[in-house]
């Protein structure tokens, strides 16, 4: 028997169990480098180049290891641009009768790989879990199964006690699960500077990379150059070391905060290795514990770090395929509008959406806040079509796959699953961006003005969205609050922002830059 072994673009994990169970002498691994993939989204040149200078260096040191491998590049003349396609032609040639494959992250391609017409000559199909997460999607679905509403923070604690992790005996460590009261510090401008995460230089892989990218995808957006991601496990490594040794300490305080002139701040940068397989997500949190074991960061950084990591990223995966394959067209708000243009950097007024597009292009990067609370928060504002707002989000981030990103964007940040994710909508006003970043001193509009030309987009936006969805949010017992507060408001000062706000929804519906 021999069989061809499927590895992925964001599978690069030696420990991946597609090659634990293959057999070295007889599998052929198979990799390929296909346009399907390539363009389900237009994706930002920088992510298609670290995919596929990490797949051809992974795919060199598998070679070195001892395993056959069967590598198609993009620009092969036999290449069949699907990885179904590929998988069939590398099975023809090897005379495989059976496909083994770790089970992809997303429905799209999950269904493909698993439907025996994609494949000519192989009969056998299959697909193992991946378990390069703490939870098995049987646990997740085990606990999620009768519960009302799905936390987050109670999934993190089992799975605190499933690692270990920050545990002392049953205890978490420090005496508490969750030390967030003491994170999220606005911005203060020059003494959050950081050095920033690490840079590689490219090398000869890369920059063949780098030509192909920038001949074959010449128009999507994005910035290719330059290009300084980590493209191995050892490279990762050291920007995982170099995260822990300089801007750990900091993660906790600073991770809410925004500056125009950083785009990293105290973020790891690390999502993207963790997604593509080249760090292992446990491997990340023990370097981050024992920092503090250490004495090198303290509690509340450690803790909310390990937390986004063995929390919130294992419970979206949860969610994700928990929810089943049309989660993406969820839109439970009916927002239609269409995604405007400044979020491909057409033009805008509002300096904190220029700086978090503009920063995205150069970078494929924003840190969770950029996203959630400037880029969602205007979109779920101003009522875009979530399945736009999607599409954007897959297409622009490094470390974008459907699994992560949706129940981050459809659930977290858009509403749109109707409160799967998130008990409440990310909303705010102005107010908030202002307290958080140093944007607004630069911007045309004015965050205090709250009616009139000069008026923040989201101050007006804010009350709009509230109003028009009034009848699902006001028994919210986090948003009667504010009900209250607009209630309270002057009927001429009301009617003045709702009338602005319409203006401002039809210039965007006109296209014309806000
Ligand atoms: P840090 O801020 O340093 O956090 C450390 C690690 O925690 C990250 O590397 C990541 O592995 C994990 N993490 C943190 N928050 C989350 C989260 N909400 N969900 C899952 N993992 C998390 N993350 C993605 O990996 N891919 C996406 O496509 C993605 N899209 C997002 C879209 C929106 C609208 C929002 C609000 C969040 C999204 N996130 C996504 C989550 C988060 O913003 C990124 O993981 C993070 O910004 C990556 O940068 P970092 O490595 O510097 O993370
Ligand atoms: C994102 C991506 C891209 C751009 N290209 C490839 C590719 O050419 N070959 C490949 O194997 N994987 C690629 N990927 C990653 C896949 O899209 C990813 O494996 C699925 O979306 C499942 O998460
Ligand atoms: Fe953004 Fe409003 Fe501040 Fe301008 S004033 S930067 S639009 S929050």
């Amino acid at each position: 028997m021999s069989r061809v072994v499927l590895v992925l673009g964001d599978q690069l994990s030696p420990n991946l169990s597609a090659l634990i169970e293959a057999d070295k002498d007889t599998d052929l691994v198979v990799m390929a480098e296909v346009r399907a993939e390539a363009t389900y989204a237009p994706h930002h040149p920088k992510k298609i180049a670290f995919l596929f200078a990490a797949m051809r260096k992974f795919a060199a040191r598998l070679i070195r290891e001892g395993w056959q491998v069967a590598y198609t590049r993009l620009d092969d003349p036999d290449n069949t641009h699907s990885i179904a396609g590929e998988l069939a032609r590398r099975a023809d040639q090897h005379g495989a009768n059976e496909v083994l494959m770790t089970e992809p992250g997303e429905w799209r391609l999950r269904d493909a790989l698993s439907d025996p017409d994609s494949y000519k000559t192989p009969t056998k199909i299959i697909q193992l879990s991946d378990t390069r997460f703490v939870a098995t999607q049987t646990e997740f679905d085990a606990w999620a199964e009768g519960r009302k509403q799905l936390r987050m923070e109670y999934f993190y604690r089992d799975m605190r006690r499933k690692t270990g992790l920050l545990m002392d005996g049953e205890k978490p460590v420090g005496g508490q699960w969750n030390f967030d009261h003491d994170n999220r510090k606005p911005a203060k401008g020059k003494d959050l500077f950081q050095e920033g995460p690490s840079r590689f230089a490219p090398d000869d892989t890369v920059n063949e990379v780098l030509d192909l990218v920038e001949r074959e995808f010449p128009s999507n957006f994005g910035a290719l150059r330059p290009f300084w991601f980590a493209t191995d496990a050892d490279q990762a490594r050291q920007a995982l070391d170099h995260f822990v040794d300089q801007r750990l300490e900091t993660f906790g305080d600073y991770q809410d905060a925004m500056l125009q002139d950083d785009a990293f701040l105290s973020h790891a940068v690390l999502g993207l290795y963790i997604n593509a397989g080249l760090l292992d997500p446990l491997e990340v949190c023990q370097a981050a514990e024992k920092a503090y074991e250490n004495g090198k960061a303290p509690i509340n950084a450690v803790e909310g770090f390990i937390r986004q990591i063995i929390g919130w990223r294992e419970f979206v995966r949860g969610i994700y395929f928990r929810e089943g394959p049309d989660y993406t067209r969820r839109n439970a708000l009916n927002h239609q509008r269409k995604l405007p243009d400044m979020y491909w950097g057409g033009e805008t007024r509002m300096a904190c959406m220029a700086a978090a597009v503009s920063q995205t292009r150069s970078e494929a990067y924003a840190h969770h806040i950029q996203r959630l609370m400037v880029t969602g928060n205007f979109a779920l504002l101003a009522g875009i079509n979530p399945a736009e707002v999607h599409e954007w989000y897959l297409a622009v981030y490094a470390d974008a796959y459907e699994w992560v990103e949706a129940p981050n964007v459809i659930g977290m940040s858009q509403f749109a699953d109707g409160g799967v994710v998130g008990s409440k909508p990310y909303v705010s006003s102005g107010a908030y961006i202002n307290r958080m970043s140093d944007y607004c001193k630069g911007c045309a509009y004015s965050v205090s003005a709250k009616t009139g030309e000069k008026a923040c987009p989201f101050n007006v936006l804010y009350w709009h969205f509230l109003i028009r969805h009034r009848a699902r949010f006001e028994s919210n017992p986090r948003m009667g609050q504010m009900y209250r507060t607009w209630d309270k408001m002057d009927e001429n000062r009301r009617e003045t922002v709702l009338s602005d706000a319409d203006t401002l929804l039809r210039n965007l519906s006109d296209n014309k830059p806000v």
